[in-house]
């Protein structure tokens, strides 16, 4: 019989990739898993629950809050409490970081950033959303109190980083460093196998995911590359193919699997694009780079940027590098 690995076992497997790590990394990334499978529990009878909807509040950045957004952020907030491997916690739903400040927590090494649900505008009509986390140790000492500057550093810094995407089946994608792998969710047994190993973007791609009805106010150079991509040329397999579902992480996935370009870019009304550094842009980044792809706001590499504030927001452009680096040289020539 072929052999089936479980995340649990690849994890463990695969530990000796942390050189500081005793297995603390590994624990934390079986708390993702964990809460992953409670929220993909909700996720997928959320019409009969009653917790569709919006609630009539609005989140640090003035966006409106979905039942499931906080759902999802409760889960993952209560599982890396009731475990030990995390002292702090930034979330794209909550206006400052947590510290989890008791004698547990206290020696904790990592801190956890999360976007709990991406693309909620999409949960209400039963489209493909996604959890999106990020994994640093702390600079400050262990023992003492976190502090903001362990939040705000450079995406270069992760030691993990990944998303759960609910689809039409939900698969867990994590990089630590050593390429990019994938886990599909058996509903029936309840344990993640490994379903995509290595992934990598294919050489060549032809899809570009972009929201073209922000056309009007994006730079010129973006404006000049629709165009370029919507031109005739068989030998370069153009007119690209246009596919954005408004889910970060339905679009990255797809174009990482079959080769393709996501952009968020500056416009008019949004001057910093519309992802969060910290919660979006540096966790895509990190796997980007690590599947062999590219990820910059346009000139500068997204995991080279030092944030200022936990709820930044930057400009994204990742996937295939030939095509991202194609996108770049039109916003350079203007
Ligand atoms: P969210 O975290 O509030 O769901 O916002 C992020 C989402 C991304 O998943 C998606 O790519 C983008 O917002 C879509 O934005 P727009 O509707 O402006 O195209
Ligand atoms: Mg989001």
């Amino acid at each position: 019989m072929e052999r089936h690995v479980t995340l649990g076992e690849f994890i463990i497997e695969n530990q000796k990739d942390f050189p500081y790590a005793k297995g603390e990394l590994s624990a934390l990334l079986s708390s993702i898993k964990l809460a992953g499978k409670l929220v993909n529990q909700q996720i997928n009878k959320a019409g009969l629950a009653e917790i569709l909807g919006k609630i009539g509040k609005q989140n640090i950045q003035g966006e409106n809050q979905a039942k499931l957004d906080l759902i999802a952020n409760d889960i993952f907030i209560d599982t890396f409490r009731n475990r030990g491997e995390v002292c702090g916690l930034g979330s794209e739903e909550l206006e400052d970081f947590i510290v989890f400040d008791d004698d547990i927590h206290r020696e904790a090494k990592y801190i956890v950033l999360i976007d709990p649900l991406d693309g909620s505008s999409n949960i209400d009509v039963d489209i493909t959303v996604g959890t999106i986390f990020s994994i640093y140790r702390r600079i400050s000492k262990e023992g003492s109190p976190v502090t903001s500057e362990d939040f705000l550093q450079p995406g270069r810094n992760q030691v993990a980083a990944g998303y759960i995407i609910y689809g039409t089946s939900t698969i867990l994608v994590y990089t630590s460093g050593n390429g990019v792998n994938g886990f599909t969710f058996d509903p029936g047994i309840g344990s993640f196998f490994l379903s995509h190993p290595n992934i990598k973007f294919p050489k060549k791609g032809n899809t570009y995911s972009i929201n073209e009805g922000n056309y009007i106010h994006f730079p010129k150079g973006i404006k000049k590359y629709i165009k370029w991509v919507q031109e005739l040329d068989e030998n370069e397999n153009r007119p690209f193919t246009s596919r954005y579902t408004g889910s970060l992480v339905a679009d990255f996935h797809r174009n990482m699997l079959l080769g393709g370009i996501y952009l968020y870019p500056e416009g008019t009304t949004s001057p910093h694009g519309k992802l969060r550094l910290l919660y979006e842009s540096n966790p895509m980044a990190f796997l980007t780079e690590q599947a062999g792809g590219k990820a910059t706001d346009g000139s500068k590499r997204i995991l080279d940027i030092t944030p200022k504030e936990l709820h930044q927001r930057v400009p994204l452009i990742c996937g295939n590098r030939e095509m991202v680096e194609k996108a770049e040289k039109f916003l350079k020539e203007g």
